[in-house]
């Protein structure tokens, strides 16, 4: 990812080949993209320079430490350095550098600073005296002003670090660290204070004292790798967290291949759940002194062998990486559209930026049908009413409940036994159909989500993909399961030409108060016309066909008591029709019950045990603690992502019960045109050979970016992501560890896909964990100090307090919004990462706002910043679009320049209006006269993508959002393809800048 001038687009600009230094090439190596070293002191059109008063001007080296190899011989390495000058200076100006130590490090040369010069890069040299050496760089602001920056720099000899002995623990409690001594200097491990406060509420990854050793481990370097440091074992090795702990292994940093930068030092793993040496992402990896050793920190949820390593050939490949100067970035279901729609037209964007939201499909839909949709004991045949428990058992303490269950609410003395499935992965939250997560008291910004509008969502879910949870063969009824026709009662209401099937949130405009009414009336009207059908069967819930099954309705007023995570079912006040569900009505009496099951009908049943057919367990050689995977094809989304075993999809090899879905062999299959009166079967793929998934999970899967990452998606509207067409996407994700939709775990899932690519994948936790800052300050986060350069070209940004206080749960830390701390530093890092792709030094300049001078011909829109269109695409879909033009882009004088644009995607129940106001402070980061054009975000173009339901030729497309795609329905929204057009007319109405190709490295 490292960037280098683009000869192709810039030799037209700037005098490049004049320019560069004697040393080498026009290197620039700052954050991603924002240094030039281009040195030409002519002002770009409408472009200010106003000389910066003396006490405002400040300097930054980055790194802020440094480690050199001692070198005796004349043919030394060097390490570069970078020192950057904000804000904006006018003339050349001189820096200069003294060194502490001039035996150890000799001081550089002077260099100059420029206007368009704002970084000056150094190559550091060690001597033959190893020590330290604190370099300052001194630069006279005026009026007698001598700013002044240092770097500490230590030569060190390049050798190999040994590692000998073992430290241990007997119970490492909170706020505790075992460092190790001796032969394992710089080996640590840590238990952050509070980590053992009890679980409860959204807190739930509360750890224990435990024992535990650091010793040496058996060399994990790969082939055509080098070790950084020994390899360390923490013990017991097959011990894993629910969270994360910091621990650190001892490096020599010197040892870093020459070209190498801190993005490619990678973290080998081996340990008995993955016995094959692999590299694995981590969170926060900082080179550092720990206990006066340099090592590497990072956090990891299990022990192991862990080891520092990286590419021999590490910053020496290039390749020639075609930008198209376009980027997506969305939050919440925006932030699903972006992943959705950024992979399927991958060929289109340079960044993809989706943030907390539905990113992969294929780990979220799993984890719906076993949380969500789940919590229900399966009945085994035979079973009559009399066997069935009808109600959730009540408790007062877990100790209550049968094994494996949860007393939930029992603070309020109206617990209830909830049956919460395992959860796989950190920070996950578990959830059952009749406790859906909720965030009441404690909102903050969370976003509080009723049972109302979950039912909603789901329905606008399947609404745009189809069901997929059922198969309805019924033209029409793509989003309702099998069994119910589309012009049921239960769908249609009493109101004519099915006005009620789909009733969207209303819009304002001549046909709102139609809208309002039906959006009043039809869910109750609805409701009131359960649909029970006989003779269904399903292999779970009714293996023998005998239990009638019913249409759903929920949505009851949350029981605020019961919270604050749990989003209660209650018997009373459910009148919102779950229309995409069946549930078994075991008592008859034509309403669902407490533990009356939702039917799960969405694939045959399958052994998820990858191509050999053999769960770890029955694979040869497994051994407990040991070997614990000896085919090596556990899936796990950190350590193991390739891996087709628990991966959630049905891999070729798989055993799979040809049963269909409705997983009971032998039953009566659903008519080709669907059902339509009893008599008729509901079934569907059974004894056809084939491994069945109704229409709308297949839908989601071929439409999923974690599918098309790993390459399972056919016919990608953007082509074959072939390695070269994935080594140009970057992506900048995240998500909230107490997220109401466990967004953090959604997009690990995700960048593991990236991973399991061969891409290079890093976690960040607090947001002060990326280079360039500092992780002990956690206010002082400074996006443009952030280093892009020594992140890799995916991140999975995890937000929200590991061990919150109060006040963290009060201001909504790392829910679905996060504080507003959290939320304007998920947008601010996410735009950085963005804008660091784009290496064009003249986006950067600071520049005349369009109303100084404005271009005559320019619409008065142009000028003011902001254009909001109506944009009718050519099948007739109508819908708002914002477009925030940069400062300047209305002015005379740069009427000829071109930007980059980034398509901003709102979240559920938005409109594009809402996002657009919310992030107008983007703009001033563009222009901003306190950065230098080396910390400024370049200028680009945004557009704010609908994706609210809107109503077209007269009918409903859904109800509150599209989530960016087009729907399977005739009527439905055809949201992506909208989108496209819209593309086009962006392009051919706004100066984009269009495609150019930079030279890129790995
Ligand atoms: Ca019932
Ligand atoms: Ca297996
Ligand atoms: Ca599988
Ligand atoms: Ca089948």
């Amino acid at each position: 990812m490292r960037l280098r001038r683009t000869l192709s687009i810039l030799a037209s600009l700037i005098a490049l080949p004049a320019a560069l230094p004697a040393c080498g090439p026009n290197e620039t190596s700052g954050s991603g993209g924002s240094t030039t070293t281009s040195s030409t002191g002519k002002l770009g059109p409408g472009e200010l320079c106003d000389d910066p008063a003396p006490n405002v001007v400040k300097m930054r080296f980055e790194p802020k430490v440094l480690a050199v190899a001692s070198c005796s011989s004349g043919d030394c390495t060097g390490r570069n350095v970078e020192l950057t000058l904000d804000p904006d200076i006018c003339k050349p100006t001189k820096v200069t550098f003294t060194s502490s130590n001039a035996d150890v490090v000799p001081a550089p040369a002077d260099e100059t600073f420029d206007l368009h010069k704002p970084t000056v890069a150094l190559v550091i040299k060690g001597g033959a005296k190893e020590g330290l050496a604190t370099i300052t760089a001194s630069y006279d602001a005026g009026e007698g002003l001598i700013v002044t920056t240092d770097i500490d720099v230590e030569v060190l000899a390049p050798d190999p670090i040994a590692c000998a002995g073992t430290d241990s623990s007997d119970a490492l409690a909170q706020g505790q660290t075992l460092a190790g001594m001796e032969g394992l200097l710089g080996a640590s491990i840590s238990v952050p204070e509070r980590a053992n406060n009890p679980d409860e509420n959204s807190f739930i990854w509360s750890i224990d004292p435990f024992p535990v050793t650091i010793g040496c481990g058996d060399e994990l370097t790969p082939d055509g790798y080098v070790a950084l440091g020994p390899a360390i074992t923490f013990g017991p090795e097959d011990k894993v967290f629910p969270r994360e702990l910091p621990v650190s292994i001892p490096i020599n940093p010197v040892l870093m291949p020459e070209k190498a930068r801190w993005r490619h030092m990678e973290i080998a793993y081996s340990g008995p759940a993955f016995t094959k040496p692999r590299t694995v992402p981590v969170a926060d990896p900082r080179v550092e002194k720990v206990g006066g050793q340099w090592a590497v920190k990072f956090q990891v949820p299990r022990f192991g062998t862990y080891q520092a390593v990286v590419r021999k050939d590490a910053g020496t490949k290039t390749f020639s990486r075609r930008l198209t100067h376009r980027a997506v970035i969305g939050v919440s279901m925006g932030g699903g559209g972006a992943a959705m729609f950024g992979m399927r037209h991958h060929d289109r964007f340079d960044v993809l930026a989706p943030l907390g939201g539905p990113v992969d499909w294929t780990w979220m839909l799993n984890h719906i049908e076993n949380n969500h949709l789940g919590g229900f004991p399966a009945i085994p045949k035979g079973t009559t009413l009399a066997d069935i428990q009808l109600a959730a058992k009540a408790c007062a303490d877990s100790s209550e409940c049968d094994a494996g269950q949860t007393c939930m609410g029992a603070n309020v003395d109206k617990g209830k036994c909830v049956a919460l499935p395992t959860p796989k992965d950190p920070y996950e939250h578990p959830s059952t159909f009749n406790t859906w997560w909720y965030e009441y008291p404690k909102t903050g910004n969370g976003g509080s989500f009723s049972r109302r509008d979950y039912t909603q969502i789901f329905r606008d879910l399947a609404l745009m993909f189809g069901n997929p949870n059922g198969e309805n063969f019924s033209p029409g009824a793509e989003n309702l399961p099998a069994g119910v026709r589309p012009d049921d009662p239960s769908v249609v209401g009493d109101h004519p030409n099915g006005e009620c099937a789909v009733t969207i949130d209303p819009l304002d405009g001549p046909d709102h108060d139609q809208q309002q009414m039906l959006d009043q009336q039809c869910p109750a009207e609805r409701c009131a016309h359960t649909l029970t059908l006989t003779n269904y069967f399903d292999d779970e819930y009714n293996p023998d066909g005998t239990f009638p099954v019913i249409t759903v309705c929920d949505g009851n007023e949350q029981q605020k008591d019961l919270t604050p995570w749990s989003n209660t079912w209650h018997p009373e006040g459910n009148n919102y029709p779950l229309e995409l569900a069946l549930a078994v009505d075991y008592n008859g009496n034509g309403v669902r019950d407490e533990m009356e099951p939702i039917l799960r009908a969405g694939h045959e049943n399958w052994g998820d045990t990858g191509a050999d057919g053999k769960a770890s367990k029955d694979e040869a050689g497994y051994a407990p603690g040991v070997n614990e995977d000896p085919e090596g094809d556990d899936y796990q989304a950190q350590y193991n992502p390739g891996g087709a075993e628990n991966d959630h999809r049905f891999t070729a090899g798989e055993p799979f019960e040809d049963f269909g879905l409705d997983g009971v062999q032998g039953t009566s299959q659903q008519p080709a045109s669907g059902w339509q009166q009893p008599g008729d079967g509901y079934d569907v793929g059974e004894g056809d050979g084939k491994f069945t998934t109704t229409s709308g999970l297949a839908t989601f899967w071929e439409r999923d970016a974690h599918s098309i990452v790993r390459g399972w998606s056919k016919d990608v509207p953007g082509g074959d992501l072939t390695d070269d067409a994935l080594k140009r996407i970057d992506v900048w994700t995240d998500g909230g560890t107490r997220d109401l939709f466990n967004f953090a775990v959604d997009a690990q899932h995700l960048a593991g896909a990236f991973k399991a690519r061969g891409r290079g994948v890093q976690y960040l936790t607090t947001f002060t964990a990326a280079p360039g800052l500092d992780p002990s300050n956690p206010l002082d986060f400074v996006p443009p100090r952030i280093v892009y350069e020594d992140m890799p070209g995916v991140v999975f940004q995890r937000y929200g307090a590991t061990e919150p206080k109060k006040a963290d749960f009060d201001s909504g830390s790392g829910q679905h919004v996060g504080t507003v701390f959290e939320i304007a530093s998920r947008l601010q890092t996410a735009l950085y990462f963005i804008g660091s792709r784009w290496p064009e030094p003249e986006l950067r300049e600071y520049v005349e706002e369009s109303n100084v001078d404005p271009d005559p011909d320019a619409p008065n829109c142009e000028v003011g910043g902001n254009c909001t269109i109506e944009f009718t695409s050519t099948f007739g879909r109508t819908a708002p679009v914002g477009i925030t033009l940069p400062p300047g882009y209305g002015s005379l004088k740069q009427k000829e320049r071109r930007y980059p644009v980034i398509y901003m995607l709102h979240g559920y129940g938005q409109s594009p209006q809402d996002l657009e106001a919310a992030i107008i402070f983007l703009r001033n980061w563009m222009n901003n006269p306190i950065d230098g054009a080396g910390s400024r975000l370049p200028k680009a173009i945004l557009v704010y993508v609908d994706g609210r339901c809107r109503v077209t030729d007269g009918k409903a497309e859904c109800i509150r959002g599209t989530f960016f795609t087009d729907s399977v329905k005739e009527t439905g929204a055809q949201d992506e393809a909208w989108w496209l057009e819209l593309m086009d007319y962006v392009d051919g109405h706004y100066r984009t800048m269009g495609e150019s190709t930079t030279d890129w490295t790995e």
